[in-house]
C-alpha cells in the first residue's frame, strides 16, 4: 500500500483507533522508504522521508499516536551519517515500533483484566483495542464477565465492538450512547482506551466518554483507561492544546435534510476530555498509574525529561 492510500485510508477511517493509525503509518513509512530511489545523498532521502511524514501527520489531528509514533521512527533517522544507516535506522526503527506496540497491547490486557473481578459487569465506550484486550483476556481467564457496549454515534464504532465480543462468546448488552446513565447501575467498571493522555491526566477519547466518566463517578464506579505509552502527549507540557477533531456535518444529518433546516447548525466533534478526577486508573504497558503521574511517563518512556524540555526553547 503506497502512502497516499495509507493516509486516505486514515483520513476515510477505514484504519482507525488510535494504536492501528500508529503501526499502520510506520509501516507505510518503512515501505515508502524502499520505493525512493537509492541516490547517495542522506539528505534527499531525510526530505523525501519529511515530506512523506508530513502526509501522514496531516490526516487526523487528535490521536496522538500518529505524532509521537512518526517521532520515535525519524528521530534517529534525522542525524544519520549517510543514505544507507538512515533506511537501515529507519527500518530497525519501523520494527522496534510495530513489536513493542503489539507487546504493549498483550501486557496491558493482561493487567486490565486483573483489574476486571469475576462476576463483574463493564461498560465500554467506542472500539479501542487495549479495553477490549483487557475484556477478552479476563474472559480467557474464565472469569464470568458481562459487557454493556455503547452504540457510538455517528460512526457507529460499537457495532465493531458488539461483533468482537460476540465472536468471543462475551455476553453483550447493545444500547444507544444516551442510555449510559440508565444503565449505570448495573455496571461494575468503566473500561475505556484513549486517544491522547495530557500532562495533567486528561484523557481525550471518542466524544460521550467524559459523560460515562461523569456518570461512572456520580454511581461511584470505577473508570479504568487502558493505553500504550505512546498515547500520552509530552507537548501538553508546553502548553499545546489537543485538537479535538471535527467531522463533516453529513456524519451526524445528510445533506439534504441539512439543507431544509437553514436555522439549524450541525456540530461533529469526535473526541472529548475526560479531566483527571473522573479517572480512577491508567493501565499502560510501564504499569498501571493514577492519571496525576502522566508527567512520570512522559519522562521515562518518552524522553521527554526536564533536559529535553529545555532543548524544545532553544
Ligand atoms: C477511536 C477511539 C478509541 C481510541 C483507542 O476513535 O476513540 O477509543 O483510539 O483505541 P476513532 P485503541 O474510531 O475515531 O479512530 O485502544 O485501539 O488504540
Amino acid at each position: 500500500m503506497s502512502i497516499n492510500d495509507t493516509a486516505d485510508k486514515i483520513i476515510s477511517m477505514e484504519i482507525r483507533g488510535a494504536g492501528k493509525i500508529a503501526r499502520e503509518a510506520v509501516s507505510a513509512l518503512r515501505d515508502h522508504a524502499e520505493t525512493l530511489p537509492r541516490t547517495g545523498d542522506v539528505s534527499i532521502f531525510i526530505r523525501e522521508m519529511e515530506l512523506a511524514a508530513d502526509l501522514l501527520l496531516a490526516t487526523r489531528p487528535t490521536a496522538v499516536s500518529l505524532p509521537n509514533a512518526v517521532q520515535i521512527v525519524m528521530r534517529d533517522v534525522r542525524s544519520a551519517s549517510n543514505e544507507e544507516a538512515a533506511r537501515r535506522i529507519l527500518r530497525e526503527k519501523a520494527n522496534e515500533f510495530i513489536w513493542s506496540s503489539r507487546t504493549a497491547l498483550d501486557r496491558i490486557s493482561v493487567m486490565g483484566a486483573n483489574h476486571i473481578p469475576d462476576g463483574s459487569v463493564v461498560m465500554t465506550h467506542c472500539n479501542s483495542s487495549a479495553a477490549l484486550g483487557s475484556i477478552i483476556e479476563a474472559k480467557r481467564q474464565g472469569k464470568d464477565i458481562e459487557v454493556y457496549a455503547t452504540e457510538v454515534r455517528p460512526w457507529n464504532q460499537g457495532r465493531i465492538t458488539i461483533k468482537t465480543l460476540n465472536d468471543h462468546e462475551i455476553p453483550t448488552t447493545y444500547i444507544v450512547d444516551s442510555a449510559a446513565r440508565t444503565m449505570m447501575k448495573e455496571v461494575d467498571l468503566v473500561i475505556v482506551g484513549a486517544d491522547a493522555i495530557t500532562v495533567n491526566g486528561a484523557v481525550v477519547n471518542k466524544i460521550g466518554t467524559s459523560q460515562i466518566a461523569l456518570c461512572a463517578h456520580e454511581a461511584r464506579k470505577n473508570v479504568i483507561v487502558t493505553a500504550e505509552t505512546y498515547k500520552f502527549a509530552p507537548r501538553t507540557i508546553l502548553g499545546e492544546r489537543i485538537q479535538i477533531e471535527e467531522r463533516p456535518t453529513n456524519e451526524v444529518l445528510p445533506d439534504d435534510i441539512a439543507a431544509g433546516l437553514p436555522f439549524v447548525r450541525i456540530k461533529n466533534p469526535v473526541f472529548d476530555v475526560t479531566p483527571a478526577e473522573y479517572i480512577d486508573l491508567i493501565i499502560t504497558e510501564a504499569g498501571a498509574i493514577p492519571p496525576h503521574l502522566a508527567f512520570t511517563i512522559m519522562r521515562e518512556y518518552l524522553g521527554w525529561g526536564l533536559g529535553e524540555l529545555q532543548n524544545q526553547f532553544l
